[in-house]
């Protein structure tokens, strides 16, 4: 894209908003300062349960995922963090990969332990982890949990992530009452081993890997979990993670309402956790969710900075950077756009009732082509103009694969 054509709807379009009454620095600024996450897992190719497709040119190890992010980094200006995986990343020498982080400019955002698989670990979790009926498996869970701050706390990391894929697939497998009790017990002990500067972010999932009953299915169960632990735990919302159909932007709300929202994974979906690119399937919901987050903050339920941004997706068709600069455009687009609802107004709407008003609002800010001021706040920031462009032009995948070589596969699902 020429930079001249930007600059021309950068000015059309700042014309428009200041007749709105917005400041078009002011929104640029907001842009460029949100930053969100990406998660070491998702840079090689995803596999599904019926196979895998290598991409070609995958990390390695946990330096060469750290180089994918630099890259993406450097080129969007969005993201400036990793959230590891653990035992997928654990990293050999400590003191080289935070140096390698520093070199790149990438904080370690929140850990994620993961008892949904149990390779190395002398006892199985095929019956569960955290809930599981046998104390020694549940001390084992917790054990890695405890493992897993420790390490983040070595490389900086404020926060633990956990999600459990703890459940049951037949009626009477599990006594779910007891599963609930023991997954909270469990929880708590590994609370007490957070640092105080830490947060426990707690995930939710309907279903999958179990498919008759999870142990924490929903926001609710998380919320309540949390509550049992103390104010540092908090609900993760996985965009994946909800029934069809489901009002995740009322579930937003309701735990800002809360203060009780710890954080996102970014993805999309038709159907299930299908964990696709973020916004390209329903931009709309993705919008709504953004005009909750920006109204929660600036109603201040909760503070925008107490709330956690990360991309949790699968890449199986697509390449996975080139997926994530689409991620990464989607979600800043998102944020603008709801940075541009005509808030007055809409307030003005909700009091009279005005149904139609309101609507219009809503789809005036969701219709605005905000894409010239995510591009500048990426241009300002030292980003490149059009970075899926350059990393085509650039070859970076055909490098990567000269580098690495075709048939590399970096640890995931
Ligand atoms: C789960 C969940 C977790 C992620 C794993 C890989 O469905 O979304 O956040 O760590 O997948
Ligand atoms: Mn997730
Ligand atoms: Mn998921």
């Amino acid at each position: 894209m020429p930079t001249d054509f930007h600059q021309k709807s950068l000015f059309l379009l700042s014309e428009q908003l200041s007749a709105r009454g917005l400041d078009t620095n002011f929104l640029i600024q907001k842009i460029a300062s949100f930053q969100i996450a990406v998660p070491s897992w998702a840079l090689g190719a995803g596999g599904t349960r019926f196979g895998r497709f290598l991409i070609g040119g995958e990390p390695r190890n946990l330096e060469e995922k750290l180089e994918d992010i630099g890259l993406l980094a450097r080129i969007t200006k969005r993201t400036d963090a990793v959230s590891l995986h653990i035992p997928w990343d654990i990293p050999q020498d400590v003191q080289l990969i935070k140096q390698k982080a520093a070199d790149l400019h990438i904080r370690f955002d929140a850990m994620n332990s993961n008892t949904f698989q149990d390779y190395g670990q002398p006892l199985t979790y095929k019956m569960g982890s955290l809930s599981n009926a046998d104390p020694n498996i549940r001390k084992q869970a917790v054990e890695h949990n405890l493992l897993v701050i420790e390490i983040g706390k070595e490389l900086g990391s404020k926060g633990l992530t956990v999600w459990l894929a703890d459940g049951s697939n037949f009626p009477g497998q599990a006594h779910i009452r007891k599963a609930l009790q023991w997954t909270t017990e469990s929880l708590q002990e590994i609370y007490v081993g957070l640092p105080a500067d830490w947060k426990l972010l707690l995930e939710y999932k309907p279903y999958e890997p179990n498919f008759y009953h999870t142990v924490i299915p929903d926001w609710g169960t998380s919320a309540l979990i949390c509550r049992q632990l103390g104010e540092r735990a908090k609900v993760l919302v996985d965009l994946g993670h909800h029934l069809p159909n489901t009002n995740i932007e009322q579930i937003v709300a309701t735990l800002m309402h809360q203060n009780m929202l710890a954080g996102f994974h970014f993805n999309d979906s038709k159907y299930g956790d299908d964990d696709l690119s973020t916004g390209s399937i329903k931009p709309y919901q993705l919008f709504l969710i953004f005009c909750e987050l920006t109204n929660g903050a600036e109603e201040k339920a909760q503070t925008w900075e107490s709330i956690s941004w990360m991309i949790d997706a699968s890449h199986t068709t697509k390449d996975p950077l080139e997926d994530l600069i689409q991620a990464l455009e989607s979600i800043s687009q998102a944020y603008a756009k709801s940075l541009v609802v005509d808030r007055n107004q809409l307030n003005q709407c909700q009091l009279e009732g005005d149904v139609v008003g309101a609507q219009e609002v809503l789809q005036d800010a969701f219709l605005t082509d905000v894409r010239p001021l995510v591009r500048e706040a990426r241009i300002q920031s030292g980003g490149e103009l059009d970075p899926l462009g350059y990393y085509r032009r650039e070859k970076i995948r055909e490098k990567r694969i000269l580098q690495r070589g075709k048939n590399t596969q970096a640890s995931g699902l």
